[in-house]
């Protein structure tokens, strides 16, 4: 058994322990009220999930285990003279909650190298679909394609006990997660270099070999770390992980879940905001001919974006109400890899720009930038233009997350998910209308 499985299922059992007693002893304890608005308004802020994997504070934005995002950027170890640390160790900390030593990471590494080989009929079936489809339907096709090779599906039908169903879980979780960079930069070269896909390298680490693979040279194999460690987790009611979780409690196994989280993380208003962010740009810059605007332009933009109904995209969040931590982690890294670029300083102009205008037009509660408002500009400048694969990078980071996620669902024994139901005409009499 591998050293991240043992660790695993040493700390399950008092997880177990913790969570039959808040069910058995404190099962009634009201946590918290329903209201109309959230029939209708997205259960927004209504607290009924959990995970102990990250936390959002509005505030303060996503802590992974309890750590800050640069407390875990200065505390997971770091590949020899790397800037930014294993993807790796990072999974360890999601899964486990502990920091991971080196002899921990080389573990993960060797886990993942050992089942990194992407199934033949995977990239047949890339090579058949159209071209123009878009990569994040290749990317959910791709996982959705290997659910034959889930081994919890194998074992459940051997006959498992429920007790053991987060092991065959970790199994899939682990035998998908080597996969994806793979499939993730294979979609990149077929689509959009010529059909020049490379080879995975084994000696490197997983955001290296990424790098790798999409042809980019260093320091792009510090932003395939940084993007994947930001993008994994934040917290389990957004859409992809809340879907992963929702999907996984009917026991579909994880590629069914993986694959339906990813197509909720394609939506514009969650993980393809990214790619918006950069459309939104290249139509300012092709509108000013290829000029940055000046401040007074950008405003007009943003107004004429606004007053014709469309929202600005890569600002606003459903839960925080700051700048999001990890927009202000890939500024920094902007701040001293690329200042000069153009595209940055354009959106650093918006950075300046935006939150006054949506204050102004007193909609949006929160007015700040999201993670969205700034990867887009990172990827452009090392060359990957085609902001339609944002997303899918996008998603190659969140499986990290919901993955951890829905292993620790099957362990703390969560229950197939089945909220209820009201009619309209009932909250019009619990409303007293009728
Ligand atoms: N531009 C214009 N209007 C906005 C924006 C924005 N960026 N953000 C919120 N609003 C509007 C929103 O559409 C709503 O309008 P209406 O009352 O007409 O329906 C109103 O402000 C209140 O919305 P909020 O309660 O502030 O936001 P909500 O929690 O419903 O939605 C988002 C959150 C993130 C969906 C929303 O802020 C948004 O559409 N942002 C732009 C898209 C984006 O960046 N999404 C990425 C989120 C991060 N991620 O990766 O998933
Ligand atoms: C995310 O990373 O999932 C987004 O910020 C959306 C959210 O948390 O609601």
């Amino acid at each position: 058994m591998s050293k991240l499985k043992q660790k695993l299922a040493e700390k399950i059992p008092s997880y177990r322990e913790r969570v039959t007693k808040l069910m058995k002893e404190y099962g009634d304890v009201v946590v918290d009220q329903v209201h109309i608005r959230q029939f209708y308004g997205g259960m927004r802020g209504l607290k009924c999930l959990t995970t102990d994997i990250s936390y959002l504070d509005p505030n303060e934005g996503i802590r992974f285990r309890g750590y800050t995002i640069p407390e875990v950027l200065e505390k997971l170890p770091k590949p020899k003279g790397a800037e930014m640390p294993y993807v790796e160790g990072h999974f360890f900390l999601l899964l486990t909650g502990e920091i991971p030593t080196q002899e921990d990471i080389q573990d993960v590494v060797d886990e993942f190298k050992a089942r990194n080989r992407v199934p033949h009929y995977v990239y047949d079936l890339l090579r058949e679909m159209p071209r123009d489809t878009h990569p994040m339907t290749m990317f959910s096709a791709a996982i959705l394609a290997m659910q034959r090779e889930s081994v919890f599906v194998k074992r459940y039908n051997e006959g498992l006990s429920k007790m053991d169903y987060w092991d065959p879980y970790y199994e899939d979780a682990l035998n998908l997660l080597a996969k994806l960079p793979e499939i993730a930069a294979y979609i990149y070269r077929m689509k959009y270099k010529a059909d020049t896909p490379i080879a995975s390298n084994p000696e490197l680490d997983f955001g290296a070999n990424f790098a790798h693979m999409m042809g980019i040279d260093h320091p792009y194999d510090e932003v395939a770390r940084l993007y994947f460690i930001l993008h994994s987790d934040h917290e389990s009611g957004n859409v992809s992980a809340h879907t992963t979780h929702l999907v996984a409690s009917a026991l579909s196994d994880p590629y069914y879940a993986l694959s339906a989280g990813m197509n909720g993380l394609a939506g514009p208003l969650h993980g393809l905001a990214n790619q918006e962010v950069l459309r939104w740009i290249q139509h300012v810059m092709d509108k000013m001919g290829g000029k940055l605007p000046s401040k007074e332009e950008l405003k007009k933009f943003v107004w004429d974006t606004l007053n014709s109904g469309q929202v600005i995209p890569g600002y606003g969040h459903a839960v925080l109400r700051k700048t999001d931590p990890r927009y202000t982690a890939q500024r920094e890294f902007a701040l001293k890899h690329l200042p000069d670029d153009e595209i940055f300083q354009l959106v650093s102009m918006l950075y300046e720009v935006v939150p006054p205008i949506l204050m102004e037009h007193g909609k949006a509660k929160n007015p700040w930038p999201n993670v969205d408002a700034h990867s887009g500009v990172i990827q452009w400048h090392y060359g990957v233009r085609e902001y339609d694969f944002y997303t899918v990078m996008f998603g190659v980071g969140r499986a990290i997350g919901v993955l951890s996620n829905i292993v620790w669902d099957r362990a703390v024994g969560q229950a197939i998910e089945r909220p209820k139901s009201l009619t309209t005409d009932m909250l019009e009499k619990v409303a007293g209308i009728k």
